[in-house]
């Protein structure tokens, strides 16, 4: 089976909607007919400023939302990235063959120091993209699938892999960003012009997977639209209403014109009202079986230690490999 690789941040105690649809949910479809790794990245949460107590906390928590949105932990390997030094070992090699105005250029760097400002902004946010790029590479993964915003990451780590083989033998698969174009980007719904995102500052236009259903359905009601009163998809002009039509649709697995067609002619109200019923069916039983799952965290911490292992035999040939050949002294 082909292989493939994808992570999320544990940097929030729940997950927003566009990380479900903008991944997990391809994720659930993708475990079928490859041989997956899905990782909690907690060295990459760490870098921005984090609450070491949180992090644990929301670590597991990540996991278990994996779990409940239907990756399955005997099929595919999910593990947390920390469990398996080989990724901080091969970022350090790969540091040293990246640019330094290679790594400038990536815009989610240039993004995020510019809001944190560059004395608050660590050498290792600078460096995450590195280290992106060695947790794809030592699985040998040929797939990549993320939303539209890990794009340029993906390119740097094929253009990493790319000049290591070049530089020093054939040691790395060259893999392949799958972004899927409709859901690629979910928007935050008081901004809809801005990624919904985890990290935002404000709460009120983001949809948590664990958040009660209740104040799910509030935040779709209060979502913001437009003053012409048509449900039509024109992300241009109604980036409010393009934005929830794509959450329906995806949600409730129907094309965006049979919504349309189902919407014209009545109002905004009824519209929303409909998604939140979907939204409300889709993540209320995602949040019980989290919730289960975080009831029994011995277990759940049983289920990461084997995946780790798992990743862990997979990981450590590669970076032996990689070691080997720059030039690093092997131990007998
Ligand atoms: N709004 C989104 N629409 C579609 N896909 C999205 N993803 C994130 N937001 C959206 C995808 O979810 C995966 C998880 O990414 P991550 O946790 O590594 O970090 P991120 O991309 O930066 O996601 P967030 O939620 O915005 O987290 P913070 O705020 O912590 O940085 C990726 O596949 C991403 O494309």
């Amino acid at each position: 089976l082909p292989r493939l690789y994808s992570g999320m941040q544990p940097s929030a105690d729940s997950l927003q909607i566009g990380n479900y649809i903008g991944a997990l949910l391809q994720w659930k479809e993708l475990q079928r007919d490859h041989d997956a790794f899905f990782s909690v990245v907690d060295l990459h949460a760490i870098t921005v400023p984090q609450d070491p107590h949180a992090l644990r906390e929301q670590t597991r928590r990540t996991a278990a939302q994996y779990i409940a949105a239907g990756i399955d932990p005997s099929q595919s390997t999910l593990y947390v990235q920390s469990h398996v030094p080989a990724h901080a070992e091969l970022a350090w090699v790969l540091n040293t063959i990246t640019g330094f105005g290679e790594a400038a250029r990536m815009t989610q760097f240039k993004d995020k120091s510019a809001k944190q400002g560059t004395d608050a902004t660590s050498v290792g946010l600078f460096a995450y993209p590195v280290l992106m790029a060695a947790d794809i590479l030592l699985y040998d993964a040929e797939i990549v699938p993320v939303g539209d915003d890990q794009r340029q990451h993906v390119e740097l780590t094929r253009d990493l892999a790319a000049r290591f083989n070049s530089r020093f033998g054939d040691t790395f698969v060259i893999p392949e960003a799958m972004i899927l174009k409709e859901t690629a980007k979910i928007y935050d719904l008081q901004n809809p012009t801005a990624k919904m995102s985890k990290s935002a500052e404000s709460h009120a236009g983001v949809i948590w997977m664990l958040d009660e259903p209740s104040v799910n359905a509030k935040k779709i009601m209060r979502a913001v639209t437009d003053t012409d009163g048509v449900v039509a998809f024109d992300r241009e002009n109604k980036p409010g209403i393009s934005n929830l039509l794509t959450i329906y649709s995806v949600l409730a697995d129907r094309s965006v014109d049979s919504l349309e067609d189902e919407y014209a002619g009545r109002g905004y109200g009824d519209f929303k009202k409909g998604l939140a019923e979907v939204v409300v069916s889709t993540f209320g039983p995602i949040r019980e079986r989290t919730l289960a799952l975080l009831d029994d965290p011995a277990e759940l911490d049983r289920i990461l230690a084997v995946n780790a292992g798992r990743a862990s035999e997979v990981a450590e040939v590669t970076l032996a490999k990689a070691y080997d050949r720059v030039g690093l002294l092997r131990p007998v």
